[in-house]
This record gives C-alpha cells, structure tokens and sequence, in this order.
C-alpha cells in the first residue's frame, strides 16, 4: 500500500459524504502534491465523471489554511488565541483530561461525537474501537439516513434495490426528492443515458425547481412534506384506472386489497389541495406511470427530512410495488445499497467489547445535550469531555444557539480532530491536525452504487497531520484502551475486514481497485421476496420492527405512525406567526460544511441567500436582493431575499450549508432547524422548518 509516484495518474476513491463515492484517478505530481482529480472512466458507475469540486481538490488539499500542527487554547474559550504545540504533547494532554474526567464522573461523561466527513470505514468507523473499549457514551448517528433507511426498509425490508446503472434501461425516472446535479451528479450520467438511448423519460420531484428539475422533461414542485399525498394519488390512479398490477401484488405484497381500501378516498384532487399542485399535473404523472413498465424511482434523502420523512418515502416506494416495476430490468426503486455489503466490522469497531448498557445520545440533540436537557442526556449525567472527529455539529446540527451555549462552557473539555479550523475547532480546548483522505489508506463503498473500492495513500501529509486511526492509537495507549484493531495499521484492517467479510484480501483489491458487489437481477428485484420474513413488500408497515438501527427501540412515537401510506400531517406548519415553509437544500459548490473554504466555492455561491416567490415579496413589501431577518421560537437569521418563481408560494428555500460566520451576525440557518425527535427513530428535519420574514 505504498505510495506510487512514479505513476502519474493513480486510482483512489472520493471519502466525501455523497452517495456517489465516485473512483477517481488522481494526477500525482510528487510525493506531496497532486494536479487534477478525475473520474475513473473504467469504473461503470462512475463511468468517468465527478463533480466539480471534488476535480478541483488540489484547492483543498494543499489550501494554505489547513491545519498542520496541533493547537492548544491560550485565551478564553472561542477567542481564536492559540499557541502550537508537537503532536505528541498535545495527545498528552487531551489523555489525561479524559482519565481525569473520567474518574471523577464516570466514563459516560466523555462523548466520541462523529460522522461522516470521511466515508472510509477505517477512518470512519474506528472512533467507536475507542467508545467500546472504554465505555464511554454512545452516539446514535441522526443527521442523514435515520429517516430515509427506515421509510425504505419498512417496505422493502433491506436496504437496496434495482442496479442504478440500470436506469440506462428504463423508459421512465422519476427523481424524487434528490438533486442529483448537485448532490450525486453520477445519477445524472446513467439518468440521461437512458434519455439518449431509449427516449426515458426524467421526471423531478422537488420543493423547488432545482438545477436537476431544469434538466427534466417534467417537473414537480410540491410544498414540503405532502410527498405521502402526491405518492398516494398516483397509487389511487393506478388502482382505478386498471395499471395497477395485481397479479405481481397478490405475489410479491403484503394486502393489496387492504391498501385499495385505504387509497379510495385519496383522489388527485384530495392530493391538489395538500400538495399545492394542480390536478392535471397529479393525473399526467400518473398515466406517465400506468403506461410504462420500466419506471424506476431513484428516491433521495432530502424529501425524507421531514417529521412524515419515513413515512413519505415508504408512500413513494410503495408506487413501484403496486405498478409491478420491479419485474422489469430498467424498473424497480433505489435509494441506498448499505443492505448488500456484509461487512464484518468487529474489529474496526471493537463490536466484541461493546456493552449495550452504556447509554447513547442523539446526534442531532447535541445542543440539548450540551445544556443539560435531561432528555437528551438519557438520565444520565453531564456530558464533561467531547472528541470529535469527521463533522462540524457548530454549523451542521439543528438548533444552533444551544449547540454554541454548550461549545462555550467553561467546564467541558473538547478535543477536535479537523483538517481545519472549522467552526467547530474554534471552540476547542484542544485540536488535532488530521491527515486528507489521499495521505492514508482506507476502504470504501459506494452508497448510491455497488462497488467496494481501496483508497491508498498517495501522498505524504504536512506537517505532523495524524489520520484518525494514528490519533486513535496513540489516545488508546495512553488511556490504557487495549484492542487488537490499535496493534494493527489501517492496511491490516482493511485486509481483515475484507476476509471477514467474505471479499478476498486486500492485495486482490489492490490490484483491482474495486469489486462490484451487484447482486444478481432477481435478488436485485426482490423478485426471489423481499426482505421481510415472509417475503412480502408491506404496504402496511411494522414500523416498530422497520427500524435500521435494531439497539434503538421505541424512539419516537411509532404507535401514532400511520398503518397505510397516507398524507401524516406532522410537520411544522405554516402558521399566523410563521406564514413559510423553509427547506435547507444543498447548495451545488458545498458540500455539507466542507468545501466552503475553497476559494472558488465561496466564489460560485456568492452570499446566503433565501429565495421568495416574486408574488410573496411584493405582498411582504420587499425588493429582490433586500436584506431581510427571518425567524422562528428557535431564533433569528439575516440574510438577503432573491425573487425565485420555482417554488409555491408560501415556500421559500435557502440553499446550504453556508458557515455561521457567512451571517451578518454570525446566525447561520441552523439557528432555525429543530432537533425533536420524528418517528420512527429520530432524525434530521432539515428540510421541515417554519419561519416569519422580515425587512431587516
Ligand atoms: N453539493 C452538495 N452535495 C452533497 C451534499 C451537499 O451538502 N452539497 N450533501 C451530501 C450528503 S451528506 C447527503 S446525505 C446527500 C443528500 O442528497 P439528496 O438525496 O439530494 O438530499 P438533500 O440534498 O437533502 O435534498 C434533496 C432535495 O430534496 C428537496 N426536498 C426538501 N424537502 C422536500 C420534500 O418535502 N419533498 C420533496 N419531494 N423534496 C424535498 C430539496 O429541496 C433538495 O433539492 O448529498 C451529498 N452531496
Ligand atoms: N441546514 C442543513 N443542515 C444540514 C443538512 C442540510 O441539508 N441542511 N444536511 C445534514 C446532513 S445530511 C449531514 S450528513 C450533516 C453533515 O455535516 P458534517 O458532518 O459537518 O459534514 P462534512 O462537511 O461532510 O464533514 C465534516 C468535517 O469532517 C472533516 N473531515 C473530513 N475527513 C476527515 C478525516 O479523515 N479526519 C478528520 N478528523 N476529519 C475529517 C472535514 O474537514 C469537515 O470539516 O449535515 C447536516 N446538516
Ligand atoms: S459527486 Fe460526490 S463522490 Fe463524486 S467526486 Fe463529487 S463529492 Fe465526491
Ligand atoms: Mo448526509
């Protein structure tokens, strides 16, 4: 696993957040730079294409304000006064602050807090080697897939679906609730060779008319959260025009019949009135769906962060179940492949010294958590030390005024591991330079593809850079933490991890770059059952036992889940003091809250900005490109509006994750998103939030 410098262009892996986690090759120019990053072009999902960001990653990597060194706090907490400090005395001194802490309060006061910054499973994942060998506190992972996983298990039973290559095979796609263009830009490629091959169909369904919508032959801008009302229709459509297919369901479903019953009073025009969209729109889309075989419903995150998130994406995939989709090659439904790897992560995460007694927190709660909520807490005490590794909660986590009340106190230790000074960092005690994802070796797979794929180290990091596998060793041997997967280097693990799993050696992978783990068609199409016991897709889910997460039991209210697909009025609703709906999509040049300190990122995005329909601002009394204020009970933002026509009215979007600092006063936009606890399990409600606009 050495690095190659005297091959000019070398395979990696992108280790970002996005369900594309394209194959790249990488243009190594010596053994501490790199030029342009490309798409692999042998690689049939990635088929050759990545994103602009990511082609320009030279920006990044060896962007001037990297951190290199370790830093200690010298003034208060927050005030941006640091002294350097070597590597070493810096893991030290955050050992003995978690010992101290830890026999004064107990182990459950120290809080590993994580994500996905890097997708690398090694680098990723080994955070919790740490948790478990010591007992410390849990984290129940709720920004992302918590909604979306469950709504799609409940009905499928596993987490996967139709090849996503196979959309070059269909005659209709429907993009629900993803903007690909700017989240997943390899969706696009396989989308539109369907197009070009067969004259498929796209059709987008959004909050607003996204740049994937602009590519599309039909475009549906619904309000937010009525996506269960819109799938609803199109199941009643289908049913009484006689395009359901039965024969399929009476095989492959669970109550056909019950589910007709539950869909007789769901007309289009019922679905008008909830969804803002016209009937013919609902009944156009819905012969669209009757008449072609081969529809694939390529279902996104961003529709599922809404408190009736699972639920609507149950209701949406369910479409494919009643039309029979899934009999067809270039037909079926797709959101997320995680249900086909198997891995064996034990030794990655220490699963074997894992005590499920230990308590764990909500992510996306961290603010509660920070201030003392008892709830949020889980009737434990305080949390006293936080450890963070691969996420930025002081920008990315609902309800930031609490988030940055429990960063600023004064007897919390916290320790982050970051590639910058994000805004997380600043308000450490201590932070640790960590390595980028082409300075150490990790595993991959691909979440809105099929491939397992290596990621080696290909250059060397500056200055004294640790990957987070480096930081957990050397924490591990000063806290007295012993594990077989702190004795081994990634490269070991990864090889094990593969075996273990069932995937040959690591030096197979070496040599091949990737595996392609499609399952076989008829597994693929659930066409030998579904994953559930009896084989059979639920139209009416058991959403007690539809959770992803198994430890989590009885999180959010399942009982006042609705049986059938319907519109679960629950979200936060325009109200007198909150006229709009606000979702918090992304923006293309971020990614998260990364990428927003590469220069031409910052450059292409401009200013936070929230777009209004023309009609909205003229009855507000507002100019397009007037600075407004914009609020709920959860605070107040300051940003500038921008006359938008695709999107209701009474919708208005704010295209993200811009930093707090990018505010006038220092506010960011999720100053405003809430972190209650949607049913089933929890989960982000970015998308989900009501707000009242001003003129500032
Ligand atoms: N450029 C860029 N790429 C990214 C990210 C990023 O921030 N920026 N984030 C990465 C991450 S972590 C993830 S999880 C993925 C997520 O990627 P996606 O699956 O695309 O999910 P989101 O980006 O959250 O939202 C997608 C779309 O859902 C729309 N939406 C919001 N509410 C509703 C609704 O009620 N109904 C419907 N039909 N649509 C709705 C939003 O307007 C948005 O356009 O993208 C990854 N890729
Ligand atoms: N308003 C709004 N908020 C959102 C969302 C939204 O759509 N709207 N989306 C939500 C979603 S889906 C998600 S997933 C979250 C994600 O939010 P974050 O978890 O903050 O996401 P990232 O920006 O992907 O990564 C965080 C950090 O990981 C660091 N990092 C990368 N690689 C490594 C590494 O190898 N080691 C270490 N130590 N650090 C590393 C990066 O420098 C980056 O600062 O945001 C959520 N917040
Ligand atoms: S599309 Fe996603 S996975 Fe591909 S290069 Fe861009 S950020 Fe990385
Ligand atoms: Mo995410």
């Amino acid at each position: 696993m050495n690095a190659r410098p005297e091959i000019k262009t070398v395979h990696s892996v992108c280790p970002h957040d996005c369900p594309s986690a394209c194959a790249l090759e990488v243009e190594v120019l010596d053994e501490h730079t790199i030029g342009r990053v490309y798409g692999a072009k042998q690689n049939t999902y990635t088929a050759g294409v990545v994103c602009a960001k990511v082609a320009r990653y030279a920006e990044r990597v060896h962007h001037p304000d990297r951190l290199t060194h370790a830093l200690k706090r010298k003034g208060a907490k927050g005030s941006g006064e640091w002294q350097e400090i070597a590597i070493e005395d810096a893991l030290d001194e955050v050992a003995e602050q978690l010992l101290k802490i830890e026999s004064r309060h107990g182990a459950e006061a120290i809080w590993p807090y994580y994500y996905a910054g890097t997708m690398g499973l090694v680098m990723r994942d080994g955070i919790n080697r740490l948790r478990h060998v010591k007992g410390y506190s849990g984290m129940y992972d709720t920004f992302c897939v918590s909604l979306p996983w469950s709504g799609y298990i409940a009905g499928t039973g596993k987490l996967a679906g139709a090849d996503p290559r196979e959309m070059a095979k269909s005659d209709l796609i429907i993009i629900w609730g993803t903007n690909p263009v700017h989240t997943q830009v390899n969706v696009m490629t396989h989308a539109i060779r369907g197009r070009k091959e067969r004259g498929a169909k796209i059709v987008c369904v959004d909050v607003y008319e996204t740049s994937t919508m602009k590519q599309a032959d039909v475009g549906v801008v619904l309000k937010p959260g009525t996506d269960g009302a819109l799938a609803c229709a199109l199941m009643h459509i289908l049913f009484r025009d006689g395009t359901a297919d039965r024969a399929y369901m009476a095989k492959y479903t669970d109550d056909p019949a019950g589910l007709e019953a539950q869909l007789k009073d769901k007309t289009p025009e019922w679905a008008a009135t909830i969804t803002g969209l016209k009937m013919e729109q609902i009944e156009d889309l819905a012969r669209m769906i009757g008449e072609t075989d081969r529809t694939y419903f390529r279902l996104g995150y961003g529709f599922a962060r809404q408190r009736n998130g699972s639920a609507n994406m149950h209701a949406a995939l369910s479409i494919a179940a009643v039309k029979g989709c899934w009999q067809h090659e270039g037909g079926g439904a797709f959101h997320n492949n995680g249900g086909i790897y198997h891995w064996n992560k034990t030794l990655i995460e220490g699963l074997d010294v894992k005590d499920a007694s230990v308590r764990w927190m909500d992510q996306s709660q961290i603010g509660r958590v920070l201030t003392g909520d008892k709830a949020a807490l889980k009737g434990g005490g305080p949390v006293m030390a936080l450890f963070t590794q691969n996420t930025n909660p002081v920008s990315v986590a609902p309800e930031q005024e609490l988030v940055k009340q429990g960063f600023a106190r004064k007897d919390l230790f916290t320790c982050v591991h970051e590639q910058f000074l994000t805004e997380t960092a600043a308000w450490a005690d201590i932070v640790l330079p960590a390595t980028m994802f082409l300075e150490h070796d990790d595993l991959y797979q691909g979440g809105g593809h099929q491939h397992i794929m290596l990621g080696p180290k290909l250059i060397e990091a500056p200055g004294e850079c640790r990957s987070n596998h480096d930081v957990l060793v050397g924490l591990a041997k000063r806290l007295g933490a012993e594990h077989d997967g702190f004795s081994q280097t990634p490269g070991q693990l990864i090889d094990h991890t593969l075996q273990e799993s069932g995937w040959g050696t690591v030096e197979e992978l070496e040599k091949v770059h990737w595996i392609d783990a499609q399952p076989e068609f008829e597994k693929a199409h659930f066409l030998k059952g579904f994953g559930h016991p009896d084989g059979k897709y639920r139209f009416s889910p058991d959403w007690k036992s539809a959770y992803f997460r198994r430890e989590v039991t009885n999180y959010g209210d399942c009982e006042a889940m609705p049986k059938w697909p319907t519109h679960w009025d629950v979200t936060e609703n325009a109200d007198a003091e909150h006229p709009f709906r606000m979702a918090t999509s992304p923006a293309r040049n971020f990614l998260n809250s990364s990428f927003n300190e590469t220069p031409t990122s910052i450059e292409k995005e401009g200013r936070p900005e929230l777009y209004v329909h023309p009609e909205d601002l003229t009855d507000l009394g507002l100019e397009d490109g007037q600075k407004v204020v914009i609020g709920n009970t959860r605070g107040q933002v300051r940003l500038h509006v921008s006359a938008f026509e695709g999107v209701q009215r009474g919708v208005v979007i704010a295209e993200s994750i811009w930093p707090n600092h990018a505010f006038e006063d220092g506010r960011g936009i999720n100053t405003l998103v809430s972190a209650d606890v949607p049913a089933p399990v929890g989960g982000g409600t970015f998308h989900d939030v009501h707000v009242w606009v001003r003129a500032a």
